[in-house]
């Protein structure tokens, strides 16, 4: 068996892939089956103009390989480029997206410096799964050193559709880049179909009914690899003693009353301030609601040294306080903000201990809290999941209700549903979810897209343009 070698900006953790979220876990899933090299940045920034040593360790069958980068490196390629151009760019935020050049050449510089690194250590029949927007170009850069084996990237975030991504300065170098690779996977069809529509628009690309995109000579795999969570293992979490005294802990702090759960990262993408305006406009328009339903909203913070990171937390404490301070009363609050990480079985727990599980992003890859959500329920007493449109999980997650985030008298009349409905209605889609998030599982992603890989054509690799 070949071995895998897996790029991604952050490396590990390998020993508590419990506590971390779907992504390392997958990444560990697949490394010990068939061993490899995990690389990537180490997260340690050094003073500009130093660029450490590669850092190796081992974990089992898996080494681990990182390189540090420096102050200037942080703030061009990781906070700049790839965090305040590309991510916000990617989910349609034209709006928030910075553009400057020297982002950019900082961008495209660590990509090849971490292609450097790597291309000595390749073995021949290595196969190398490049994940994410932070290393786009680090494929072509492996290419023109020479890396003949088989190179897979997946995109985590959506695809725009041509006219977003067209905005971007340099898209065209960027995503033709994009070609090195011979697998390149998406969350759904929709983020495939716009890739693809990307070259036939500006390139005259031409595609297959099965995904194969042919540019100039060179032809690649693109396709929809929707990724998934351990479902069997986030529902033993679910049903652990620890979640058990988590979930008691939040029904004994208000007995007789419905919770309704949001789990994400503060971030714009995640429509949390419509989703606050939603369930206030919920107290608003059903008054019933007062006193009965609040809304529990774990909310780490994350990429602080971004600014409309802190408006957004800032505009969540403000909607925070105002709704809180027109509806509550001595034996209720509406809502609460929690802002640090939990641990995933007390965090499974209390999935499991809300009836409803908002999950209303703007726009999103796939969201993987939709998922955890509906494997922590009960089975015979599940709650009900509300879901964007607009995030990855909506192709498959269907049996959800389904709300437009920007509406926000939708979201309200859906939350207002999902707090009513009947038993049997809520078991049924129930069970349709939960038959999605099963299949659909971790394993099912990262084996499809390797085995995609293992089969990809590589007859027209000389003709990947430049
Ligand atoms: P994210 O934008 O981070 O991921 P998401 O898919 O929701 O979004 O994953 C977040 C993970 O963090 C979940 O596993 C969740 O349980 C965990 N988490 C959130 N808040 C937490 C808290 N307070 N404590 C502990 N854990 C917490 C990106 C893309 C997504 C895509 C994933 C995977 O933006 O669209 O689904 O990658 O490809």
């Amino acid at each position: 068996m070949s071995r895998l070698v897996v790029v991604s900006n952050r490396v590990g953790p390998v020993r508590e892939s419990a506590k971390a979220g779907g992504l390392a876990v997958a990444i560990v899933d697949a490394l010990r089956a068939q061993g490899g090299v995990w690389y990537g940045w180490s997260g340690d920034v050094t003073p500009e103009g130093t660029h450490g040593m590669l850092k190796t360790e081992q974990a089992g069958r898996i080494s681990l390989m990182t390189l540090d980068i420096d102050q200037a490196d942080y703030e061009g390629y990781y906070a700049g480029f790839s965090n305040r151009t590309l991510w916000p760019i990617f989910h349609y935020r034209l709006d928030l997206a910075q553009f400057d050049r020297e982002l950019e050449k900082s961008y495209w510089t660590v990509n090849e410096r971490f292609a450097t690194r790597l291309y000595p250590m390749l073995q021949d029949d290595d196969v190398v799964w490049v994940h994410d927007y932070h290393f786009l170009a680090l494929g072509a850069k492996l290419r023109a050193m020479g890396a003949r084996q088989p190179i897979g990237f997946f995109l985590h975030i959506p695809f725009p559709v041509p006219e977003i991504i067209a905005a971007l300065p340099g898209h065209a170098a960027l995503v033709r880049a994009m070609l090195a690779y011979d697998v390149i996977g998406f969350q759904t069809k929709r983020d495939a179909r716009a890739f693809i529509r990307y070259f036939e628009e500006e390139f005259g690309g031409t595609a297959t009914a099965d995904g194969h995109l042919t540019v100039q000579g060179r032809t690649v795999r693109v396709g929809a690899f929707p990724i998934g969570i351990d479902a069997e293992t986030f529902r033993k979490f679910a049903m652990s003693p620890e979640a058990h005294r988590q979930g008691r802990r939040l029904k004994s702090s208000s007995e007789h009353r419905c919770h309704v759960i949001g789990v994400d990262r503060i971030d714009y993408t995640k429509g949390l301030v419509e989703r606050f305006r939603a369930f206030s406009r919920l107290l608003e328009h059903y008054p019933e609601n007062r006193g009965h339903v609040s809304l529990l909203q774990v909310a780490p913070a994350s990429r602080e040294d971004v600014d409309a990171y802190v408006d957004i937390r800032e505009e969540l404490e403000r909607i925070t306080g105002n709704v809180n301070g027109r509806f509550s009363d001595l034996h209720w609050t509406p809502i609460r903000l929690i802002t640090r990480p939990l641990q995933r079985r007390s965090l499974a727990g209390l999935y499991r201990a809300c009836q409803v599980g908002l999950v209303t992003p703007l726009r999103d890859g796939m969201n993987l809290v939709a998922k955890e959500y509906v494997a922590a329920q009960a089975e015979d007493d599940p709650g009900v999941l509300v879901l964007s449109r607009f995030a990855g999980a909506a192709e498959a997650l269907d049996a959800a209700l389904i709300v437009n985030p920007y509406d926000i008298d939708e979201t309200a009349e859906a939350i207002q549903r999902a707090v009513i409905m009947p038993l049997d209605e809520r078991q049924d889609r129930w069970r349709q979810l939960f038959d999605k998030v099963q299949t659909e599982d971790i394993r099912a992603w990262y084996s499809t897209f390797l085995s995609a890989l293992g089969a990809a054509g590589h007859d027209t690799r000389d003709a990947i343009p430049e």
